[in-house]
């Protein structure tokens, strides 16, 4: 069984990769190597922002590790608030306070095309690998449902009536940003066995 480290501090995030890898892969997380302190989180892009997490934490703690990060990119808004995903509303990072935001922003737009992009960083055998994906939808007006996280109740992907937060892990996984960048790292992972 192959161990790796997911190098985040979002339990959410945790509970939709396990749910999607089964018992060939051991996932620890931060807590179990004993990293509690912040990890920097300082570049401009969200792949920059991807291998920095994951570079930190496999140079400190010498440990294969993975990490990711998501950013909304909102076509009306010119791709923000992209990197600045998590703090948008401001410095406590609460999700109702970010969706406000980006209700107030988009207030007399009709253009709700919106994406939420995720990559996952890895670091293997001191090798660097990212996998990408996107997932393209719309800005709901008015919140909807419970399940998800974040952003999840504005969020209706493309092709569905229905946000995020309507679906629950496993049908949000089967289309998401973060299911399809997972999806990559498991076939990645595989190849190498
Ligand atoms: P890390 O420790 O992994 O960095 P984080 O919560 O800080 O955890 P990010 O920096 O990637 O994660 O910030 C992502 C932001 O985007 C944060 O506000 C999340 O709530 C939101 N987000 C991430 N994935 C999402 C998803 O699948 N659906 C809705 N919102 C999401």
């Amino acid at each position: 069984m192959k161990q790796l480290v997911f190098a985040t501090s979002n339990p959410n995030k945790i509970e939709e990769v396990n749910q999607m890898l089964d018992d060939r892969f051991d996932i620890i997380g931060l807590k179990d190597i004993g990293c509690t302190e912040e990890v920097p989180e300082t570049q401009e892009t969200i792949e920059g922002n991807a291998l920095q997490k994951a570079r930190y934490v496999a140079e400190k703690y010498k440990v294969n590790c993975f990490s990711e990060d998501t950013g909304l990119e909102i076509d009306a808004l010119d791709g923000a608030p992209g990197v600045y995903t998590a703090r948008y509303g401001g410095p406590e990072r609460s999700a109702e306070k970010n969706m406000a935001k980006v209700q107030r922003e988009l207030q007399g737009k009709d253009k709700r095309g919106a994406q939420f992009k995720t990559v996952i960083a890895l670091i293997l055998d001191g090798e660097e690998h990212t996998f990408t994906g996107i997932a393209r939808g719309t800005i709901r007006k008015e919140k909807s449902g419970t399940d998800g996280f974040g952003y999840d109740p504005i969020f209706a992907p493309e092709g569905y009536n229905i946000t995020f937060a309507e679906m629950n892990s496993a049908e949000k996984n089967k289309i998401s940003h973060r299911g399809q960048a997972v999806r990559q790292l498991i076939a990645f992972l595989e190849r190498r066995d």
